[in-house]
């Protein structure tokens, strides 16, 4: 397994709509495995393929807590086939946008109907923390980061500090920005 690096705002990749998997075969299960390689040391509950450039419907998560049992899940093309009228509020947080998290308003249950690491065709309903992190990697497999889930005052005020955080690193993050 390796570790591979992940991208954060404003990085355009995090816009792309995905594409799907036609095969689950040994490539897609290499890139899976290093995706939860690279989850669990950031460390993360999930992990979309285009956090870490790859431009693919693959996504890993792990929702146990510390000192329970891990327990990986690998979604291959995953499609949220019925959410609940009922929603529920989390604070969420992403690697792709380090250190900001906010309050986002999501359908409390979801039922999502997946390929499995061996291409099964599986279904799964959830709720809590698990129906949050699954409709969050999701939307990322659309170009959808959570902070598009915020007041545009808001996202523009995360995206204005993101933008001057890569600028100053262009310049060695030396001189400091011009506002
Ligand atoms: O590690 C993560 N924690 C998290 C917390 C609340 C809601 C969603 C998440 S997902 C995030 C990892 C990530 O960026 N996945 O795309
Ligand atoms: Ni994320």
């Amino acid at each position: 397994m390796a570790k591979l690096d992940i991208i954060t705002l404003p990085d355009p990749r995090l816009k792309l709509v995905c594409e799907p998997v036609a095969v689950v075969d040994a490539s897609i299960r290499k890139i899976l495995d290093d995706m939860l390689e690279t989850m669990y040391e950031a460390p993360g509950i999930g992990l979309a393929a285009i956090q870490v450039g790859i431009a693919k419907r693959l996504v890993t998560i792990d929702v146990s807590r510390e000192g329970e049992p891990k327990a990986p899940l690998f979604l291959v093309n995953p499609v949220i086939t019925w959410a609940s009228e009922e929603t529920g509020v989390y604070q969420e947080g992403c690697l792709s946008v380090p250190e900001h998290y906010d309050d986002v308003e999501r359908p409390a249950r979801v039922r999502v109907s997946h390929l499995d690491r061996d291409g099964k065709a599986c279904e799964i309903e959830a709720d809590g923390l698990l129906a949050t992190c699954l409709q969050h990697e999701i939307d990322h497999l659309d170009g959808i980061v959570f902070i598009d889930h915020l007041s545009r005052l808001k996202r523009e005020r995360v995206m204005k500090r993101f933008v001057k955080q890569a600028k100053a690193r262009g310049r060695g993050g030396f001189f400091p920005t011009m506002g």
